[in-house]
């Protein structure tokens, strides 16, 4: 039965014994076991995928919440987008919220758009985070398949701090958790009760995902976050919250449909911890946010 707290997430703990020797900085992958390419500075040449993909004339969409206190955090996350995410593409924000009045008018680039869609407030910030899933794939059943051919779901409390462009897209893309990028699998922080539809068994998994970030070919993300969404439905009905509520959903959905473009970390950054010599570019970062205050 889940009890309310948060489990304790030892990332500063594990990442020790995983550690390098100091001369031997950590490299990052470039290419997953099952061949889908972990994108980070340096793999892709922006060039060429400029003359690939502008002349397809795409739109991408963006979902993030803001709900309750994370309404302060729209300005600067649409302001950094607008300075970094897609250059050059038709991009739709939808922002959901339970406040719409409290969403600045942020003025936006050509082709760009903001849509503030209404959201009930739930009383607990798990509920909050976990919803999400099925908001999201409601909100494509119903308008963004229309609208947008890929989509990316991100979280509000971040900012983009340099270039975010077409080597992101994918058919279904994760981004590894910058928490767990050096840390050996067992110790990844995977759902392990079986009761829970987000069980992950020992020996299973092939890297620990951010619930920050996830995108993909909007068809894709449909199935992907109703998937989830179904996961989430059935540990309700048992009185399971996963431990790290969506994001263990959204962690062993990606063991059984894997993802066909991995972010590395420089996609998901979190700011509290220092730059490693491995990252060369962040591009996508959590601020430092008082999360009790926010949360209350
Ligand atoms: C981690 C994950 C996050 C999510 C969460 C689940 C990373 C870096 N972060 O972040 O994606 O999986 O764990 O517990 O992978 N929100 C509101 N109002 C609220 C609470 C949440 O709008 O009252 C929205 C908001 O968009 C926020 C997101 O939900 O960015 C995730 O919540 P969080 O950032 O507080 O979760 P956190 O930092 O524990």
């Amino acid at each position: 039965q889940y009890q309310g707290e948060k489990p304790f997430r030892p990332v500063a703990r594990v990442s020790a014994p995983a550690a390098p020797p100091a001369d031997r900085p950590t490299e990052l992958l470039t290419l997953t076991p099952w061949l889908a390419p972990i994108v980070s500075e340096g793999t892709f040449d922006p060039e060429l995928l400029q003359d690939m993909y502008q002349p397809l004339n795409l739109t991408i969409g963006v979902t993030a919440f803001a709900v309750g206190r994370y309404t302060g955090f729209v300005r600067h996350f649409l302001e950094s987008a607008e300075r970094f995410f897609m250059h050059g593409y038709r991009v739709c924000y939808y922002v959901f919220t339970d406040d719409p009045a409290a969403i600045p008018r942020v003025p936006l680039g050509a082709g760009r758009q903001l849509s503030v869609i209404p959201v009930q407030k739930h009383a607990r910030w798990e509920e909050v985070s976990t919803r999400r899933m099925e908001t999201i794939s409601q909100h494509i059943a119903r308008r963004a398949h229309r609208e947008v051919d890929y989509l990316f779901c991100l979280d509000v409390d971040m900012v983009f701090r340099n270039p975010w462009g077409p080597e992101t897209l994918g058919d279904l893309v994760a981004a590894i958790h910058p928490g767990y990028y050096a840390v050996p699998r067992r110790l990844f922080p995977y759902e392990r009760r079986p009761v829970s539809a987000a069980f992950v068994a020992d020996g299973e998994g092939d890297f620990y995902y951010g619930g920050a970030v996830f995108g993909g070919r909007v068809a894709r993300v449909y199935e992907f976050a109703r998937g989830c969404h179904m996961g989430i439905l059935a540990d309700k009905a048992n009185g399971v919250m996963a431990a790290w509520q969506e994001e263990s959903h959204l962690n062993r959905r990606f063991i059984s449909h894997k993802p066909s473009k991995v972010l590395s970390p420089e996609y998901l950054w979190d700011d509290r911890k220092p730059q490693p010599p491995s990252l060369k570019l962040i591009r996508f970062s959590t601020l430092d946010k008082d999360t009790a205050w926010l949360r209350s």
